[in-house]
């Protein structure tokens, strides 16, 4: 194991929140829509524009908005969204993961992010990480969005590594194909029934360890 490949949202910081509330404002200023809980679940890693057309979908008004309105819709949730997130400090973190970043830079593994957020330098940058990180594989510059494996594949190619030589750790079920469809170990946080795809489930981000990485690499590659 030469690189470890972090999902932001749900695994370094918990923005869901923040981009829900944002979602909910917008739904129900300009769309007259009240989006039910569930979303904040359902658009986890999925990127912004294929969360507004979700929601669109969801509320059958997808035909009434051209690719225009879209992308301004799209622009006006993100504004909210950075007004949501203007406070984010380093005591955002989730719990465990300065630890393990201090436990990986130890072993030498090279560090990567492959996030579907175009937020994510600054949200890094907001919690004090953006030194930390080897990588920032950028969402702009990959064809398919997550559960396609691009953003991995990304994530690996800007450390000039080997996808065999990586792992990831990822919080959606979108995010957990995308790695293993990258042809790396995954390494899931959250539901083990829901993210029973990953080689490894931790119910925290407390529980990792750059051990437990270590182990489940060897294991799925031996
Ligand atoms: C995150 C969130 C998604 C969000 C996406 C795009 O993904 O989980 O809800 O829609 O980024 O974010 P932005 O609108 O900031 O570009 P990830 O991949 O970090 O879990
Ligand atoms: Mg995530």
């Amino acid at each position: 194991m030469k690189e470890c490949v972090f999902d932001l949202d749900g695994v370094i910081t918990d923005t869901a929140k923040y981009h829900f509330a944002a979602w909910k404002k917008l739904a129900a200023d300009q769309l007259t829509l009240q989006l039910p809980a569930e979303f904040e679940t359902e658009l986890k890693g999925i990127s912004r524009i294929d969360s507004l057309i979700r929601i669109l979908n969801w509320g059958k008004i997808r035909e009434h908005y051209n690719d225009q309105q879209i992308a301004d819709l799209a622009a006006q949730k993100n504004d909210y969204y950075l007004k949501e997130i203007a406070n984010l400090t380093a005591s955002d973190i989730l719990p465990g993961i300065t630890t393990l970043i201090n436990q990986l830079q130890e072993h030498d593994i090279q560090l990567s992010l492959a996030s579907a957020s175009k937020n994510a330098p600054f949200i890094l940058k907001k919690l004090g990480l953006d030194d930390r990180f080897d990588a920032i594989a950028d969402p702009a510059k990959v064809a398919h969005s997550k559960p396609a494996p691009d953003i991995f594949l990304e994530g690996a190619a800007e450390i000039n590594l080997p996808p065999a030589e990586c792992i990831g750790i990822e919080d959606a079920v979108a995010g957990i194909q995308a790695i293993k469809a990258a042809g790396m170990p995954a390494i899931g946080v959250g539901d083990p029934h829901e993210l029973r795809q990953a080689d490894e489930v931790v119910t925290s981000t407390a529980k990792l360890s750059f051990v437990l990485l270590e182990s489940v690499w060897r294991r799925v590659n031996s």
